[in-house]
């Protein structure tokens, strides 16, 4: 492996599972395969998760680890090509780029949407600036429009806390007070889709009117827009809120009636609770819910460390 940014660079889903749980249960089995190696971070955005998790996967593979906050403790980086640089930027990012391979073996880089230019956000500029400039392996940390790290987490948890062979799994968008991005709801959107021929999941999607996804993430799902008929028999509740694509970046509603409370739980299979976090209670999800033994979401996040690790270690593997 040599690029990690889509469900596309993950092969078999069973097979990640396997090798993620054996991970799980042996972190440090595969200490020496970093050895004298450095992972670069390069955050353009805010990290709790990310951040800490993919640095102990690191450390669990012995590989060294540099964190650069983009924006805030460096220069602001320039993209577009041929310009004269007389404003905020600092160097662009064809320098740049090249450095930081120079002082690295593997690197990850999170860059959210902007959600002004959606050509642009869906075109994945700066990941694939990161890409086209240096010739060392990539993981997307959440690009404009993906969090493939996330997804996989997402996978492992459901796989371990599933108690029906085809669990039944509804993302639900739920509201929240600013403008965020589809790369949650599309990167799940698309590991589900997977996972619906390769595990044998029931997955259903539940939002309000305006909040269709790009048809490369919509295209063959089922969308069921009345949330408690959705709901009915869930086995796994993932909300997320996000901004609309279709009117770009905006926000189309703020409908109180669409967070998950007890009521909601109550008309799904005893089901599950997920959120990637970071969540903001009683907007998207009620306290007794986030607080009940229900909700998974320290366990999800517990798998972040082993979906990153699974993914440096494939990368080591090949390098
Ligand atoms: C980000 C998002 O929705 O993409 C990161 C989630 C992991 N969330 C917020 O900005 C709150
Ligand atoms: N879920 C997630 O990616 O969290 P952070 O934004 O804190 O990394």
């Amino acid at each position: 492996m040599k690029y990690f940014t889509s469900v596309n660079d993950i092969g078999n889903l069973q097979q990640a599972f396997i090798e993620a749980k054996s991970l799980k249960n042996n972190p440090f089995a595969f200490e020496h395969l970093g050895k004298k190696k450095m992972l670069g971070l390069v955050f353009f955005n805010p990290s709790l998760r990310t951040r800490m998790s993919t640095q102990k996967a690191a450390f669990h593979l012995g590989l060294d680890c540099m964190i650069l906050n983009a924006f805030n403790d460096s220069w602001t980086i320039e993209t577009k090509d041929g310009i004269i640089m007389d404003g905020k930027a600092g160097e662009h990012i064809k320098e740049a780029v090249p450095v930081i391979a120079e002082y690295c073996d593997i690197i990850g880089i999170r860059a959210f949407a902007n959600l002004q230019d959606r050509d642009e956000d869906y075109n994945e500029i700066l990941l694939n600036s990161f890409k086209k400039y240096c010739d060392i392996p990539i993981i997307s940390l959440e690009s404009s429009i993906r969090h493939p790290l996330q997804s996989f987490a997402d996978i492992i948890t459901i796989e371990e806390q599933k108690v029906v062979n085809k669990p039944k799994i509804v993302l639900t968008w739920a509201p929240h007070p600013k403008a965020l991005p589809q790369a949650v709801p599309n990167s799940f959107t698309e590991w589900m889709k997977k996972a619906s021929v390769e595990l044998d999941y029931e997955f259903i999607i539940t939002h309000p009117k305006g909040y269709d996804l790009a048809d490369e993430f919509y295209s063959n799902c089922t969308i069921i827009h009345n949330q408690d008929e959705a709901l009915e028999g869930a086995d796994f509740v993932y909300a997320k809120n996000w901004s609309s694509y279709t009117e770009y970046g905006q926000i189309l509603s703020k409908d109180t009636a669409w967070k998950i409370n007890t009521h909601k739980m109550a008309l799904t299979n005893n089901a599950k609770f997920m959120h990637c976090l970071p969540v903001r209670r009683n907007m998207i999800v009620t306290d007794d819910v986030l607080d009940s033994s229900q909700s998974i979401v320290i366990q999800q996040a517990k798998n972040r460390i082993y979906s990153a690790q699974t993914v440096l270690k494939r990368i080591l593997e090949s390098m």
